[in-house]
């Protein structure tokens, strides 16, 4: 049995719970200027029509007696520790998916919890007490994705638990674009098939699906059978992250090390941003051709995740060293995360200094963002920075 929890109206929900002045009324959060976009907004806000992602300006015409707040990252990062935290007292295998969301696979703690309605009481009570008042939405089925599909389905302060019996019932009547990876496109598809329901999906046949969806097909029909393998992994605590090459040739070519620094910038930054973590201290590691190896670190006052940052401050450690040798490897690391996963650094809404100047590492996360949504959906090659396209033939 996977348990999935994901808190209500999380950010606004903080504002109300630190300011009673603000409950029952309209707040949105992420609006300090009014070129941003909603983070998320309260349920009385919602009436309005007012939703996450939608630009501020929409949201004030929507909702102009709404009370706007730039947001506060480091509260909202504290709650979710707190959350986590009490989610750990229920099993060993707790996965957070997000800021406010997390999977826990309850299997075989019923002696210890008592029948699933029980555990869920107690969890959401537990939650409520650990952060002073926070609401939250609780799912339980068989495996992840119906899981998180159920938390959705009576919030605000809502619980639903799909018996393994009530499985199969409860997928045929389930709307298509109700499951993962089904956005508006991909419905708009089915429905050309004449596809709205499981139920219907369930009738095509995986050489079909495979034919007009490609590999996106296939999981598309082991979801329709409820099956979704993924396991509950709880989150490896990444201690560092980094990434190095060995040069085919020793250089002392310091443009042409300064532009592998920037490839290493760029992944170690962009599998950071992907993990939703920041770190503070930042390694350059030179191996030189006699195998001699040096490191040099340097911890900045915040913590960070951009791919600029981080080749800046490479960069400045390299330039502080004499090259005494060819050099026959380079590597570039961050480590010293902070320990909440910061999950989407809006603009308005980001806190984080950047090294020296937090508006400047907040421009550059809005770049980043950027750039691995392009490379998400084109692939690594299709966005490069100048430096190192310069290193392309
Ligand atoms: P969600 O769980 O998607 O939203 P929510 O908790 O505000 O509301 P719901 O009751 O529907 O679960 O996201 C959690 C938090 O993440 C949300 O409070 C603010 C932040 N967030 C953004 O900053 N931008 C976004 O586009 C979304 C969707 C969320
Ligand atoms: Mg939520």
């Amino acid at each position: 049995m996977i348990v999935h929890l994901d808190m209500d109206a999380f950010f606004a929900s903080v504002e109300q719970l630190d300011d009673p002045s603000l409950r029952g009324r309209p707040v949105i959060v992420g609006g300090s200027s009014e070129r941003g976009v909603v983070s998320t907004a309260s349920y009385e806000a919602r009436r309005f029509g007012v939703h996450s992602a939608m630009p501020v300006v929409m949201a004030r015409k929507l909702c102009p007696h709404g009370v706007f707040l730039p947001g506060r990252r480091e509260r909202y990062a504290e709650l979710s520790r707190r959350v986590m935290e009490v989610l750990g007292t229920f099993s060993p295998l707790v996965e957070q998916a997000s800021i406010d969301e997390a999977y826990l696979d309850i299997t075989g703690t019923e002696r210890l919890f008592g029948d699933v309605n029980r555990l869920v009481a107690r969890l959401k009570a537990d939650v409520r007490r650990a952060t002073g008042g926070l609401i939250c939405s609780v799912g339980v089925a068989p495996v992840k994705f119906l899981a998180k599909i159920c938390s959705d389905i009576n919030k605000p302060d809502g619980v639903y638990i799909l018996r393994p019996e009530a499985l199969d019932a409860f997928l045929c009547a389930l709307p298509v674009r109700r499951l993962p990876g089904v956005g508006k496109r991909m419905a708009a598809k089915l429905g050309e098939l004449g596809i709205v329901r499981v139920e219907q999906l369930r009738r095509m046949s995986e050489e079909s699906l495979q034919a007009h969806f490609g590999k996106w097909g296939l999981e598309l029909h082991e979801r329709a059978f409820g099956r979704d393998a993924r396991q509950v992994t709880p989150v490896h605590e990444a201690k560092s992250e980094s990434s190095e090459t060995t040069f085919a040739h020793d250089t002392r070519d310091r443009r042409f090390l300064e532009r592998a620094l920037m490839a290493h910038a760029e992944r170690v930054g962009a599998s950071l941003r992907a993990q939703g973590i920041r770190g503070r201290t930042v390694t350059l590691k030179i191996k030189f051709a006699d195998f001699q190896q040096i490191t040099r670190s340097q911890t900045l006052p915040q913590p960070i995740s951009s791919t600029q940052t981080l080749f800046d401050v490479g960069c400045r450690l390299l330039r502080a060293e004499v090259l005494r040798q060819p050099v026959r490897l380079i590597g570039l690391g961050l480590s010293g995360f902070d320990d909440a996963p910061a999950q989407l650094a809006l603009p308005g809404v980001f806190r984080g200094a950047g090294e020296q100047d937090p508006a400047e590492e907040a421009r550059r996360q809005r770049l980043d963002a950027a750039l691995d949504a392009v490379r998400a959906r084109f692939g690594k090659a299709a966005v490069q920075r100048g430096r190192l396209f310069a290193g392309k033939k």
